[in-house]
Formats: C-alpha cells, sequence, structure tokens
C-alpha cells in the first residue's frame, strides 16, 4: 500500500484548520490534522519542506516505523511544529488502515473498553448569572460535566468567556491582541464563583476549572486549597506546564484534581508528572503529541501511575482530531473524560463525520478508518485568514503568561 499523494490543505470555515491527505496506490484516502492554532503555516512549510518529500512511495502500513523514523531521523526532536507535522501523518496513517482493513480505527486499537466516550461541555458567562444560564443551558444539552469560567471584577477580559454569545474564541486578530491580567482578583473571585454554580446546581454536577497557565505554585496551592470543599473533578493548568516541580509544592497542599498537557508534545514532557504521581488527568492532544500512536504510549504510561485521559478538544483542534481522539478514547483502559468544544455548521460541513453526541457522551462511529472526510470543493471557498491567540500583560505592562 503505496503512498503516491500528500496534500496540504489550509482552510478557514470559520476558523483556520490544516490538513493532510494521503492517497495510496489503490486510491485510498487517510487524513490527518495539522492544526497549531496560531501557527498554522509553521506546520505546512515543515510538512511541505521536510515530510512530504520522505513519504511518497512509503509503505503506509508501516505505521510505528514511520513515526520513528519521522521523530528519531529527523535528528531535532519534539517541539510544537514537529510534533503536530508528526501526529497529522500518523492519524492519516491509521485512517489508511482502517479503509484499507474495513475496520473502524477503534478496533486496530484493540477494540472498545467502554460504550462510548463521556465529554465535558464549555460554559461561561461574563458574570455569575450569565455563567449559571450557561451551565444550565449544557445540563439542558445533556452534559454531566462541565468547565466553568466566568468574568472576574476588575479584570476587563478573561481568559475562556466568549464576548457575545458566541462561542468563544481566541485566535481573534491577525497580530496578536492584548489582555490585561491581575491575579489577586482571581484569587478572589473562583471560590465565590464555584459556591455559586455549586449552590444552584448542586453535589452531582461535575465541575472543571482552567486557570490557563497563570499562577505560581504556592498561589496554585492556596487556590486548590481554597476550592477543595467545591469537590472539582478537575483543576486545569494552574501553573505554566514547563514548572513540573512547581506540581510537586501544588499536589503536598492540596487534594483538588489537576489536570495538565495540552500544551505538551511528547512523553519527555510529562514523564515526570505521570511518573512521580504528581496529575490527575493527563490532557495531551492528539494532534500535538504526535497522533495516535504518541498519544496511546503517553496514556499507556500514564496507566501505570493511575493518572487518567482527558485529551484537549478545543475547536482549534478540526474534526479529524476530534475523530481520531474518540478512537482513543473508547479503547485506552484509562480513559478519563474528554473535552468536546462543538465546531460550527460550516465546519462540519467541510468535515463530514461520523461521530456523534448524545446524552453527555461521544461516540467514533463504526465507519471503517476516522470516519471523517474533506470536502475539498467546500473548503477552497474558505481560505486561509492569519489569526493568532493573545498576549497577556499585567497592569504595569509586564508580560504574563496567557
Ligand atoms: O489554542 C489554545 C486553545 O486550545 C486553548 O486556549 C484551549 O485551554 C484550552 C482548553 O482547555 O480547551
Ligand atoms: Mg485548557
Amino acid at each position: 500500500m503505496k503512498i503516491i499523494d500528500a496534500a496540504v490543505i489550509v482552510t478557514c470555515p470559520d476558523r483556520n484548520f490544516v490538513t493532510l491527505k494521503l492517497t495510496t496506490e489503490d486510491g485510498l484516502t487517510g487524513l490527518g490534522d495539522a492544526t497549531l492554532n496560531g501557527r498554522e503555516m509553521a506546520v505546512v512549510a515543515y510538512l511541505h519542506e521536510h515530510v512530504v518529500p520522505t513519504l511518497l512511495g512509503r509503505d503506509a502500513t508501516r505505521i510505528e516505523d514511520t513515526w520513528q523514523y519521522l521523530y528519531k531521523g529527523a535528528y531535532w526532536r519534539r517541539g510544537p511544529v514537529t510534533m503536530t507535522a508528526i501526529a497529522a501523518v500518523d492519524m492519516a496513517l491509521w485512517d489508511l488502515l482502517g479503509k484499507a482493513t474495513g475496520l473502524p480505527v477503534h478496533r486496530l486499537l484493540g477494540g472498545r473498553c467502554r460504550t462510548s466516550a463521556r465529554v465535558y461541555a464549555h460554559a461561561s458567562g461574563r458574570d455569575l448569572p450569565e455563567l449559571l444560564d450557561a451551565v444550565t443551558a449544557a445540563r439542558e444539552a445533556g452534559y454531566t460535566a462541565v468547565r466553568v469560567q466566568s468574568g472576574i471584577p476588575g479584570i476587563p477580559s478573561t481568559y475562556g468567556v466568549s464576548k457575545d454569545g458566541t462561542p468563544y474564541e481566541p485566535a481573534d486578530s491577525a497580530v496578536p491582541s492584548e489582555s490585561v491580567w491581575s491575579t489577586p482578583p482571581y484569587l478572589r473571585h473562583l471560590p465565590r464563583m464555584l459556591a455559586a454554580v455549586r449552590e444552584a446546581h448542586g453535589e452531582e454536577l461535575d465541575l472543571l476549572h482552567d486557570v490557563h497557565h497563570r499562577l505560581t505554585p504556592n498561589e496554585a496551592a492556596r487556590l486548590g486549597r481554597d476550592v477543595e470543599e467545591f469537590r472539582l473533578f478537575w483543576l486545569e493548568d494552574p501553573v505554566p506546564s514547563e514548572l513540573q516541580e512547581g506540581y510537586r509544592h501544588l499536589r503536598h497542599h492540596t487534594t483538588t484534581p489537576i489536570a495538565v498537557g495540552e500544551v505538551f508534545n511528547t512523553i519527555w514532557d510529562c514523564q515526570q508528572l505521570i511518573g512521580e504521581q504528581l496529575i490527575d488527568f493527563i490532557r495531551t492532544s492528539v494532534t500535538h503529541a504526535g497522533g495516535i500512536t504518541h498519544l496511546r504510549r503517553i496514556l499507556f504510561f500514564a496507566d501505570l501511575y493511575a493518572v487518567r485521559s482527558g485529551s484537549h478538544g478545543a475547536t482549534d483542534l478540526s474534526p479529524v482530531a476530534m475523530a481520531a481522539a474518540l478512537h482513543v478514547d473508547v479503547s485506552v483502559p484509562n480513559f478519563g473524560i474528554q473535552e468536546r468544544m462543538p465546531h460550527t455548521a460550516l465546519t462540519d460541513a467541510v468535515f463530514p463525520h461520523a461521530y456523534t453526541f448524545a446524552d453527555g457522551t461521544m461516540d467514533p462511529g463504526e465507519q471503517p478508518g476516522l470516519g471523517v472526510e474533506l470536502d475539498e470543493e467546500l473548503a477552497a471557498r474558505h481560505p486561509y485568514r492569519p489569526a493568532s491567540l493573545p498576549v497577556n500583560r499585567l497592569a504595569d505592562g509586564t508580560v504574563h503568561s496567557w
């Protein structure tokens, strides 16, 4: 099953996506997501210049060898651009193998360990009443787990809060926009916010919250303690992920469960956090951590340490990634939960897919391969538009983690 063509398709059906499409000599096609939010064209260049020429003529069934070739063979290892490019190839190869064998990818991965994958919704509001309404809407839509984010009194704009009722999309301008951050009002606000959600929605709903890398280890330790009574499902990215030792301090001071990993690209980035049991959930995504092959390696390692999965599933991962994540979710032993931010109707039209949502869970379906197609004609009508993630500053101008 030789690869005879590798096309990189960039489209913007409401937001940018990069897709790798591999074609074999038998006319089969496989898709992989290569979207790196705000850095799309860097991955396109890496694929065009350094990956595509090595794929032509290669046996598409040699998935592990291709992964090793692109990773170890490259000398310059790791990093989001490289690992996203490798991920796209890997996803496309699994898709091809599924189509060639007539099997959905989850069956190639050992088959289902569960009937479907539980997902969590995003609920946000500029203030508490708006947030409480958003949580109600999520529950009415069937979700049993909700990520809650709200505006913070005293801070003009807050991460994770949509501006005008439209779905939240942080990549909002070609040159990065700037937002202002202040930690003390946030630390005062968060326990009040969670108290209000518990008061309105009771004890059973699973609540998650994303700190988005903004605290020092000691601030995070205090916050973890302050919110223990609200029994979070997880507190996400409390500390910048480079500072892995910081998580040891946090761990010693709170039993609030911790989720980390959406910015990690390899197993080596999370080896210490998992091996020392400093986190409860690993959030590496199929697109930014080297594809299905490498995500599974991370999750099997995590299983040894009772760390469960919580795959990143923001809208900047394409439907191809969502499908790939779901095939992994239903087939690994240590699945925790899957993030779901629904794509727009236009994105779904460009990427018709077999996966479905019902009763707070998603299912990858039983179509051969990943179960996602790409409508190239429609994609071509929505060309790339540069869009960057914001940059954060403190009130005095100091740059702060966004
Ligand atoms: O591109 C950045 C987004 O994917 C990120 O801000 C979303 O933190 C995020 C999440 O938890 O979905
Ligand atoms: Mg996050």
